[in-house]
C-alpha cells in the first residue's frame, strides 16, 4: 500500500502547485452566474483490499460504483468515520470512494461561453475527482477548496446524466500536513499479516470524507477570477484599493462600485485596480467593541469584454469591511484602538457528522460564542469552512487563522518536502481568506518541535513568505511555553504560548499556577518585546463529575483552574498581553490513548454544546472585560448592568 500511496501523493502535490494559477473566489450567484449544490446522499464504497488499491487497479470510476462491488448511502458533506456502525470504517485509513449522478442544465451545456466549474469545499486529505470516467483534477490538502473545469467533459454526453466520481484518501505520511506515519506492525504471531496502523502526533481524531460542499457554478468564458481588497481610512473617510483578476480577455472593461447596508452606491470607479473613497465611513468592528460590529459593504464588479462576435458579461459581488489592523510592542490594534482577543479556540467536530459542515452547529456556535461574550476564537489547527468566516465578517467575531501546520514532531517533516508543501498550503489559505475583515492574523503552526533544529529555518521561511503573500496582516505561530525560545519566535508579530501549569506538570496543583504563569509572561516579554497572547490553557473536565475541594477532571477543576488564570491574566493586559483564548471551546474527538476519555475533554463546552461550570466562569469574565470599554448600550452589559 506505502508504495502506491506514494506515488499518487507525489503527482498530487505537483498538481496542487499546478492549480495555484488562479483564484478562489467564493462561489455566489449573480446574474451572470449559477451555483448548484450536490450535497445530500452519495453512493459509498471504501476499498478494504490489503493493499487499499484495488479501486484504481480496477477502474471503479470507469463505471457506476455500485457495479464494483456493495455501496452505501454516504451522506456529503460528512466525515464518513461515525455514519455506519462498522469499526473498521471508523478507523479506516485508505481510499474511499465516493460518487453522484446528477443533471447539468441543458442551459449550462448548450452555452459553449459558459464554464462549467465543480468545487468542493474540502476532502480529506487526497482527492482524485473523474467526471464521466474522466480524471478531471486531482489536490492534495484536507482543508482548502479545489475546483476543476468540467465544461468539456460534460459536453460530451449531453443529454444525459453527468456521474461524478471522488476517491479521498486519508492517509498522512511525513511530508503531509498535518503529518503523520503509517506503521507496518510486522510480528506474524500479535499481528495480522500486513497489518499497519496510522499514527499522528496530533491531539485530535483524523475524520475524514468529504467534509465541505460539494456545488457544480457556471461562470462566462471571460470571468472574475480574483479580486483582492486592502482597506484603510482617514479620519472619517474610508478607503479601499481593489485589485480585479480577469480571464479570457486580454482587454475587459471593468467597474466595481461600493454599495451600503442601505443599498446605496457611496463610490465606484473604473479600471482593473484603483482606490475608492468613502465618506462617512462605517468601519467593520469586532463585536462588543462597537453598538453596530461587523458592518460589511458589498464591492459589486462588473466586467464586459468582447469576445469574437459577441459581448461577455460577468458580475461577482464580495461583501467587504473596511478596517486596519497594527501591531507594536505591547498592542493589537484594530481600526487604532486597543483589541484585547477574549476567545476560544475551536474544533471543527461534532457527533456524527464529525467534521462536516453543519448549518445548525455553526450558528448554534456562534448564538454560544454571543452568550458567553466572546469576541474572537483561532481556528485550531488548520483553516476552517468559508462559511464560517462569512458568519464571522456579519457578527463581527474575530479570527487568527491557523494553517493545518499541527503535529509537526518529527525531523522528516521539516524536510524540503515539507517546507515546500506548507509554502503551497499558506499560498491558498491566504488566496481564500485575504478578504475577510473578520480574518485579522495567520498563524502559520502550532507546537512545531522547536527544539529540533530545523524548526527554527522552517518557521523563518514560512513566516517570511506569509508575509510577502500578505503585508497587511500579522504573522505568527504558536509555541508552547515550556519549548526553547529562539527557534522561529523572533521572527513573528505576536507572541502566541500555550501553557497548561498545573496540568500536565504539577499535576493536581493549582497554587503554583499564578507564579509559573507570571514567570512565563515575564520571560517572553523581556526577550522579545512583543505582545503576547495566551494561545491555550485549560483543563479536561469530564461533564458532571464534582469533587469540592476540586480534583483533577472535576468541572470544579477545570473551574478553579481557569480562575487562578485569569488573575494573572488581569495584570498582564494592563501591560503586553493582548488575548486569552480558552481550550477548548468545546469537547472534541481525538484518537483513543490512555490520555482521552473518549475524546479531549477540555471544552467549557460538552460536545453537545451543553455549558459546563467552566463556561460560566469565562461568561462573566468575558463580558466584564467588554463592558470595560464603555462602547457597549446598557441593554446588552450582560450579566453586569
Ligand atoms: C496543546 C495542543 C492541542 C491539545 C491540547 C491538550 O498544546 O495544541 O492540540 O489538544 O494541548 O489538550 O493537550
Amino acid at each position: 500500500m506505502g508504495r502506491l500511496l506514494f506515488a499518487v501523493c507525489v503527482v498530487c502535490a505537483w498538481d496542487a502547485a499546478h492549480l495555484l494559477g488562479g483564484g478562489m473566489l467564493f462561489p455566489r450567484d449573480s446574474p451572470t452566474r449559477e451555483v448548484k449544490e450536490l450535497n445530500g446522499l452519495w453512493s459509498f464504497r471504501a476499498d478494504f483490499s490489503p493493499g487499499r488499491n484495488a479501486g484504481f487497479q480496477q477502474a471503479w470510476f470507469s463505471g457506476p460504483l455500485r457495479e464494483s462491488g456493495p455501496v452505501i448511502d454516504m451522506p456529503v458533506p460528512a466525515s464518513y468515520n461515525d455514519i455506519t456502525q462498522d469499526a473498521r470504517l471508523r478507523d479506516f485509513v485508505g481510499w474511499v470512494w465516493y460518487e453522484k449522478e446528477v443533471w447539468i442544465a441543458v442551459r449550462w451545456l448548450r452555452d459553449g461561453n459558459t464554464r462549467i466549474m465543480l468545487r468542493v469545499g474540502s476532502a480529506h486529505y487526497y482527492s482524485v475527482v473523474w467526471v464521466n470516467g474522466e480524471k478531471v483534477g486531482q489536490h492534495e490538502g484536507g482543508h482548502l477548496p479545489f475546483e476543476a473545469d468540467i465544461g468539456a467533459v460534460a459536453r460530451k454526453r449531453n443529454g444525459t446524466s453527468c456521474r461524478i466520481t471522488i476517491a479521498v484518501n486519508n492517509t498522512l505520511d511525513f511530508h503531509t500536513l498535518p503529518p503523520g506515519r503509517v506503521e507496518y506492525l510486522n510480528h506474524p504471531k500479535r499481528y495480522p499479516s500486513g497489518y499497519f496502523v496510522q499514527s499522528t502526533h496530533f491531539d485530535f481524531f483524523n475524520y475524514a470524507g468529504i467534509h465541505r460542499s460539494v456545488l457544480l457554478y457556471t461562470t462566462p468564458k471571460v470571468y472574475i477570477d480574483d479580486i483582492t481588497v486592502v482597506t484603510n481610512f482617514s479620519d472619517s473617510t474610508g478607503l479601499l484599493s481593489y485589485q480585479v483578476s480577469v480571464v479570457g480577455s486580454t482587454r475587459p472593461s471593468v467597474r466595481v462600485s461600493l454599495v451600503d447596508q442601505d443599498e446605496k452606491c457611496v463610490a465606484s470607479s473604473a479600471g482593473s485596480s484603483g482606490l475608492l473613497k468613502i465618506v462617512n465611513i462605517n468601519l467593520w468592528w469586532p463585536y462588543l467593541m462597537h453598538e453596530k460590529p461587523g458592518y460589511l459593504y458589498t464591492l459589486e464588479v462588473q466586467v464586459t469584454a468582447e469576445a469574437g462576435n459577441s459581448f461577455l458579461e460577468d458580475m461577482y459581488s464580495l461583501p467587504v469591511g473596511v478596517r486596519t489592523v497594527q501591531v507594536t510592542s505591547t498592542q493589537f490594534l484594530i481600526n487604532n484602538k486597543p483589541f484585547y482577543f477574549h476567545g476560544v479556540n475551536k474544533h471543527e467536530d461534532s457527533d456524527i457528522r464529525g467534521k462536516g459542515l453543519d448549518w445548525p452547529l455553526i450558528v448554534k456556535d456562534f448564538n454560544l460564542l454571543k452568550w458567553l461574550g466572546a469576541n474572537s476564537f483561532r481556528t485550531s489547527h488548520y483553516p476552517y469552512a468559508e462559511e464560517v468566516l462569512q458568519m464571522c465578517d456579519r457578527h463581527g467575531i474575530v479570527v487568527i487563522g491557523e494553517s493545518p501546520g499541527v503535529g509537526i514532531k518529527d525531523v522528516q517533516s521539516f524536510e524540503n518536502a515539507s517546507l515546500a508543501h506548507h509554502l503551497v498550503v499558506m499560498e491558498e489559505l491566504v488566496r481564500r481568506d485575504k478578504n475577510h475583515p473578520s480574518v485579522v492574523m495567520w498563524s502559520v503552526a502550532n507546537e512545531p518541535a522547536a527544539e529540533m533544529p530545523p524548526a527554527g529555518p522552517y518557521i523563518k521561511t514560512l513566516v517570511a513568505h506569509t508575509k510577502l503573500l500578505d503585508w497587511t496582516r500579522p504573522v505568527t505561530f504558536i509555541t508552547n511555553s515550556n519549548f526553547a525560545m529562539d527557534h522561529g519566535v523572533p521572527y513573528v508579530d505576536v507572541v502566541c504560548l500555550n501553557s497548561y501549569f498545573s496540568w500536565y506538570q504539577d499535576q493536581g496543583h493549582l497554587e503554583v499556577i499564578s507564579l509559573q504563569l507570571n514567570e512565563q509572561f515575564e520571560d517572553w516579554h523581556g526577550k522579545y518585546q512583543k505582545p503576547i497572547i495566551q494561545s491555550e490553557y485549560g483543563a479536561d473536565a469530564v461533564p458532571g463529575l464534582h469533587n469540592d475541594p476540586p480534583l483533577m477532571f472535576t468541572e470544579e477543576y477545570q473551574k478553579a483552574m481557569l480562575e487562578s488564570y485569569h488573575s494573572t491574566f488581569d495584570q498582564k493586559r494592563k501591560k503586553y498581553l493582548v488575548g486569552e483564548l480558552v481550550w477548548n471551546f468545546a469537547d472534541f474527538m481525538t484518537g483513543q490513548s490512555i490520555m482521552r476519555v473518549a475524546g479531549n475533554k477540555k471544552g467549557i463546552f460538552t460536545r453537545q454544546r451543553q455549558p459546563k461550570a467552566g463556561a460560566y466562569v469565562i461568561r462573566e469574565r468575558y463580558w466584564r472585560i467588554a463592558n470595560e470599554t464603555g462602547v457597549m448600550p446598557a441593554w446588552s452589559r450582560y450579566p453586569c448592568q
